[in-house]
């Protein structure tokens, strides 16, 4: 696919937008179908008309909250006509469709987002101001959608922007959680979690739509008794899915796609005559077990053990978006052979991948289709995408659970398994133990299902997301499968949009890119080339400096008046900011920290760059080690604000509640990336792409998509450091952390000061349970090994920051060679490799 073409928008207009009230700005209105409106653009009204008429709200004594609402919803006013345009379009056209289906969807927030890619960023201010309205506490009004764990549900977010941009037919489909992700707080340096209460108040982006309710069948019914859930069997029952829709608007404002979210409901949300019998409590229980189903997030992102209700979140998820899949095709298509030319169905992740099992189950028993007529279709339609090889992470489901709640899908799954299995059987005479390896089924005391074995055996394609990933995934999880389908697998790097993570989170140097390079970057990320030329240029560099140190300076200023903390933008920020995980090795930046601390200890006058090392994340609230690693980070920090010695040149800080909102302020703020997770496990990330755009210098190790950054600014440009994916492999039979502790006085000296209750002079013994996890378990992930050559890493990234133009010269080397991951370039690469699917222009 040519990328230009199907990018092509107009995006020159940005800072250039007519006045409001002006004919022009009714030019661009009309271009958004839209016509004229007379609540915006005008000098006398525009949100005050929502807040009267919708809300009956006298607009003088209207809340900030209140203003947020009416304000969203005159943007949406303006993209309403061009939603439907772009509805009408693809129904008309009968164009093939992408749907992409995910358990997460890690949105944010959408006012800034919609504002800027419906181009209106100077009118909403303009707007704002004649009001009196404060533009950036308006924004701060709308809670940050947080419908996902970390990066697999952030990158469904990127590739819906990235759709919509490039005016793919695309479809969202995930579940509406009445709660998203937790709230986390400190309390004692532990975490806390509370409830992410998101949809208090009114959501002006979610439009219900209850006249396309699904019906969902299940094989059993469910009883509410003494406070608790029983299932009861052979007992069919129903369950209604809502749907909700929220406006994706592509940078331009030409396509606006829509993301269905799926809420559940009992059949009719009151029993009257049960009620009229005085069975209260009763009539409500069926309201009351169908609307939990969708209540809440499972806030881990790796383990599922025990948890029906995530079982039945997928299955309902799948069972909602299948039934609607079909409906839309069967409006426009009479042959069942057509639905793979008119819908590809990307699994994201095997979260919904009984898709496999329930597209089957509709052409035979709904269409009434021969098996392999059925298999077929259900192969060329589905394709799934792998997001980590982490083997507590790869689902596994009961068979019992399946025979209670889906007994039909797993008769079919079982047809499945039977006939792979006479394949194998077939292709490998003899080979017993690849027939037990590739089977659908897990011959343990409790049988499983192998969720990632049924995805890639009932899909026409596997894709990893990075190229390390990739051929890990290949050559090791599923080797066997790789081997008899290899024509199914392949890659797809990741990628983030650069429009919420350059253009809208760092302003300051969009501007200086878009002067120097004009502003085809937005939708053409490759153009960032152009900026190689400037990476010598001091006036650049200057530009580049100060357009770093205004984003340093504006976190300091939210983190003191949100937190109360305060931190010196004349430091190195150093950032580590995901979820809270043993792999990603948070403990190593403690450790390396930590070694820095008992140097300028020991040598009090130690000539040192003053650094300011900032860490985010949120532990699953049952993952007690990560816990514990964020109990850690936070003594340390406290330890070394108490340190006269050390204050001054070392701060740490743990930025509680990270999200997509704290993402979007620290990474544009942040000099240093640490992207440290032991080699081989990170799938790909994605905040290192944010930091490369945003002019952060990576310190990393070579796993995931870092490997590609590296190939595409030079290693030079990089710090990076430790064992490979081959030497962690080759060295586990051997390693012993006991030989660094014993053979590395520096490594030994911070660890002997974490067991010396150092950090922790009031909570005697508190963190032996690291002793355990880096000595006497045997350092699974490795940390040890890479300590000395981090620090060293650490050290060369310190001399360069000495040098301001050495420094600025090889960030913008970064940020030049970052086009690569723009999730345009992923989704470009999808869309002709997997999906078969091209741009269709609303009419
Ligand atoms: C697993 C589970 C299982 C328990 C229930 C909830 C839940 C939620 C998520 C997961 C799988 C997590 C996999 C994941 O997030 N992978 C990340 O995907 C990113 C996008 O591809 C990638 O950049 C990260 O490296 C990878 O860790």
């Amino acid at each position: 696919m040519n990328r230009k073409s199907t990018i092509e928008v107009a995006s020159s207009e940005v800072e250039s937008l007519p006045r409001p009230g002006s004919a022009e700005m009714a030019m661009v209105l009309r271009q958004y179908g839209c016509g004229p409106i007379p609540f915006v653009g005008t000098e006398n009204a525009f949100y005050e008309r929502h807040l009267l008429f919708d809300r009956a709200i006298n607009p003088q004594v209207a809340t900030a909250h209140e203003r947020f609402e009416a304000f969203s919803r005159s943007v949406r006013d303006i993209l309403a006509q061009r939603w439907v345009s772009t509805k009408e379009t693809y129904e008309k056209t009968n164009a093939k469709r992408v749907y992409y289906l995910s358990l997460e969807f890690l949105i944010g927030r959408s006012l800034a987002n919609n504002v800027s890619n419906l181009l209106l960023d100077p009118v909403a201010r303009h707007s704002a101001k004649t009001k009196g309205v404060d533009w950036l506490e308006l924004l701060d009004q709308e809670p940050d959608a947080g419908l996902g764990n970390g990066g697999l549900g952030r990158l469904a977010a990127c590739f819906l922007d990235s759709m919509a941009t490039m005016q793919l037919p695309a479809t969202g489909y995930g579940l509406r959680y009445e709660y998203g992700m937790f709230k986390q707080s400190i309390a004692n340096g532990w975490q806390q979690e509370d409830p992410d209460n998101w949809l208090r108040d009114v959501d002006p982006w979610e439009i219900a739509r209850p006249h396309e309710r699904v019906e969902v069948r299940i094989g059993c019914s469910f009883e509410w008794r003494g406070g608790n859930f029983h299932v009861v069997r052979n007992q069919p029952s129903t369950l209604i899915g809502i749907p909700y829709d929220r406006p994706v608007v592509g940078y331009g404002g030409k396509t606006i796609n829509t993301l269905r979210l799926w809420a559940a409901s009992a059949p009719d949300s009151f029993n009257f005559q049960e009620f009229g019998t005085g069975d209260f409590i009763g009539a409500l229980s069926e309201t009351l077990e169908a609307e939990s189903l969708t209540r809440v997030l499972y806030p881990d992102d790796s383990t599922t053990a025990g948890q029906g209700l995530r079982f039945l979140q997928e299955y309902f998820l799948v069972a909602c978006s299948l039934a609607d899949i079909v409906r839309r095709f069967r409006r426009h298509n009479t042959d069942w052979n057509d639905l793979p030319e008119k819908a590809a169905i990307q699994l994201n992740d095997t979260h919904p991948s009984m898709a496999v099992a329930e597209l089957l189950r509709i052409l035979l028993d709904d269409a009434c289709l021969g098996w392999d007529d059925a298999w077929e279709l259900t192969k060329k339609t589905l394709a799934y995408t792998n997001h980590t090889l982490l083997p507590e992470a790869l689902e596994k489901w009961p068979v019992a659970w399946f025979e209670i709640l889906l007994p039909r899908h797993l008769e079919i799954i079982y047809e499945i398994n039977r006939r792979l299995l006479d394949e194998v059987r077939f292709r490998f005479p003899g080979d017993e133990g690849r027939v037990q390896r590739v089977s659908l089924v897990e011959e343990v005391s409790a049988r499983k299902i192998r969720m990632a074995n049924l995805a890639i055996v009932g899909s026409h394609s596997t894709n990893g997301v990075a190229a390390v990933h990739s051929k890990l995934l290949r050559m090791l999880t599923v080797k066997d499968l790789a081997e008899m389908y290899p024509e199914r697998f392949s890659n797809k790097t990741n990628g983030v949009t650069p429009r919420r993570w350059l253009l809208q989170a760092n302003p300051a140097l969009s501007r200086e890119i878009s002067q120097a390079i004009g502003n085809g970057w937005i939708t053409d990320l490759s153009q960032l080339r152009e900026l190689r030329r400037y990476a010598k240029d001091g006036s650049f560099c200057e530009a580049f400096l100060a357009s770093k140190r205004e984003a340093k300076a504006q976190f300091a200023d939210w983190l003191k008046a949100t937190t109360g903390q305060i931190v010196d933008p004349d430091t190195i920020f150093d950032c580590q900011v995901k979820r809270i995980h043993e792999y990603k090795r948070q403990l190593l930046n403690a450790l390396r920290i930590i070694v820095v601390y008992n140097r300028l200890r020991s040598n009090p006058s130690r000539d040192i760059i003053p650094r300011t090392f900032f860490f985010a994340g949120k532990a699953a609230p049952a993952y007690h080690l990560a816990k514990l690693i964020i109990k850690f980070i936070n003594n340390l920090a406290a330890t070394i604000d108490a340190d006269p010695v050390v204050r001054g040149r070392l701060k740490v800080v743990f930025v509680p509640e990270y999200n997509v909102s704290l993402a979007e302020r620290l990474v544009p703020a942040s000099d240093v990336s640490n992207q440290i997770s032991t080699a081989g496990y990170e799938a790909s990330g994605t905040s290192n792409m944010k930091f490369m755009m945003n002019g952060a210098l990576t310190v990393g190790t070579r796993d995931g998509a870092t490997i590609e950054m590296a190939e595409e600014a030079g290693e030079e440009n990089l710090f990076l450091f430790g064992l490979t994916v081959e030497q962690v492999e080759n060295s586990r039979a051997w390693y012993s952390p006991y030989w660094h502790y014993e053979n590395e006085p520096e490594i030994r000296g911070a660890l002997n000061l974490i067991f010396s209750d150092h950090f922790s002079p009031n909570e005697p013994g508190v963190f032996a349970p690291l002793r355990d996890t880096l000595l006497t378990q045997g350092d699974h992930y490795m940390h040890l090994a890479d300590l000395t050559s981090y620090c060293r890493a650490q050290e060369r990234l310190g001399d360069l920051y000495a040098d301001p133009q050495a420094w600025a010269h090889k960030a913008i080397l970064n940020i030049a060679c970052s086009g690569k991951f723009s999730s345009d370039r992923t989704i470009a690469e999808y869309a002709s490799e997997i999906w078969k699917v091209k741009p269709c222009p609303v009419q």
